[in-house]
């Protein structure tokens, strides 16, 4: 008799990573469910590619009814959760949706995915839960250490899950992924944000003196990744997923700025984030020699892949403008 193929649900499915993660799902011919409040953050144009392929739901995740009514409805038996308030700057801002989202939401799904006994449940952590690292890489057995509300948020969540699979054997796997870029990012992070200020003509804002350190992987990678750790990684488990491609922003806006083509003085020291983590930095052997993942795209030619992607969707990242102005109080 033919295996039945998983069911899988995914939250924040229309998010930037997560849309990603449901388009090469749909590639390999499984159709998703999905679970998106459709946030600031979320924007079914990211689908586009994939539509009719997958199911969709309007829901927030922090509703344990409707999750429930969801899960009586749609019996997934794997669970992947990406929902998040992802932005740290908000969460300096106020950090209240962060807590309600990131924590109570993902106690939530962890109830009802208990309650309907599914299969597997991946948990989308981050590198920030370690805090930062001048020197070095962290390993997945480094303490959870984080500085801003955001990273604190998934790091209670982080150890929330790995609390139920401790008292509960819940069969759950955390993933914690180094800082992402590529297409159908929110022009908030910094890669976007300083594509969309150069189509302005306006100079990239750099915090501080641009020597802050982060680890870029690009977004289809993550997506890869995230896909081995579901089908192969071991229950129970944490797997850093990180690309060794390290950069310090003034670096990264400098080689975004020749990719452009335009001058390299097109940035300004700004004011520095408050609390801001000098460098991220991930030993991702666990899954490179569990698993044989390895990312297959380094950060020059990611970045030109994105300013190509980025110069055909100018209307979509300038759509997001008005926002953008909102949150940093322009
Ligand atoms: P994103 O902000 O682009 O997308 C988040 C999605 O979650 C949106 O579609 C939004 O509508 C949805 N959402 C938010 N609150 C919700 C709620 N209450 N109920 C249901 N849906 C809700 O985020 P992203 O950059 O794609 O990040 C995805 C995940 O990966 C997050 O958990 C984030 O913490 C983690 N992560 C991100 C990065 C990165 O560099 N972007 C790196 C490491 C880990
Ligand atoms: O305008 C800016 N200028 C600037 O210098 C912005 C928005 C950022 N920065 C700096 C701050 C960071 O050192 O660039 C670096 C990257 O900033 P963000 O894009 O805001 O990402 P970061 O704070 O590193 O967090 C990201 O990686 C880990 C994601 O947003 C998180 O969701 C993920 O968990």
């Amino acid at each position: 008799m033919r295996k039945r193929i998983s069911k899988i649900l995914v939250t924040g499915g229309a998010g930037f990573i997560g849309s990603a993660f449901v388009r090469l799902l749909v590639k390999k011919g499984i159709s998703p469910v999905i679970v998106d409040k459709l946030t600031y953050a979320g924007d079914l144009k990211r689908l586009e590619e994939a539509r009719g392929k997958f199911k969709f739901y309007k829901t927030d995740i922090c509703s344990k009814k409707k999750v429930e009514a969801i899960f009586a409805k749609e019996n997934p038996d794997i669970v992947v959760h990406f929902a998040a308030e992802s932005h740290v700057d908000r969460s300096i801002q106020d950090a209240a949706p962060f807590v309600e989202t990131n924590i109570k939401g993902t106690q939530v799904l962890l109830d009802v995915s208990r309650k309907h006994k599914v299969q597997k449940f991946i948990f989308i952590s981050t590198d920030e839960v370690y805090g930062e690292i001048a020197k070095g890489k962290f390993k997945e057995d480094s303490p959870v250490k984080p500085n801003s509300p955001y990273a604190a948020s998934k790091a209670a969540a982080d150890l929330l899950v790995q609390a139920y699979i401790r008292t509960n054997k819940f069969p759950a796997i955390i993933i914690r992924p180094s800082n992402n870029y590529g297409p159908w990012q929110y022009p908030e992070k910094l890669i976007p944000l300083a594509i969309l200020k150069i189509l302005q003509e306006e100079k990239v804002p750099v915090y501080g003196k641009g020597l802050n350190v982060r680890e870029w992987l690009y977004v289809d990678d993550c997506a890869s990744g995230i896909m081995a750790i579901m089908s192969k990684g071991k229950i129970g488990q944490i797997y850093n997923l990180g690309s060794a491609c390290e950069s310090r922003n003034i670096d990264t806006i400098k080689l975004l700025l020749k990719t452009l083509g335009v001058s390299q003085s097109g940035f300004e020291f700004v004011k520095d984030r408050l609390g801001h983590d000098l460098r991220y930095s991930l030993n991702s052997r666990k899954v490179i020699r569990e698993l044989g993942w390895k990312p297959a795209v380094k950060l020059d030619p990611g970045l030109k892949l994105t300013v190509d992607w980025s110069l055909k969707h100018q209307d979509w990242i300038k759509s997001k403008l008005g926002e953008i102005n909102k949150l940093y109080n322009k």
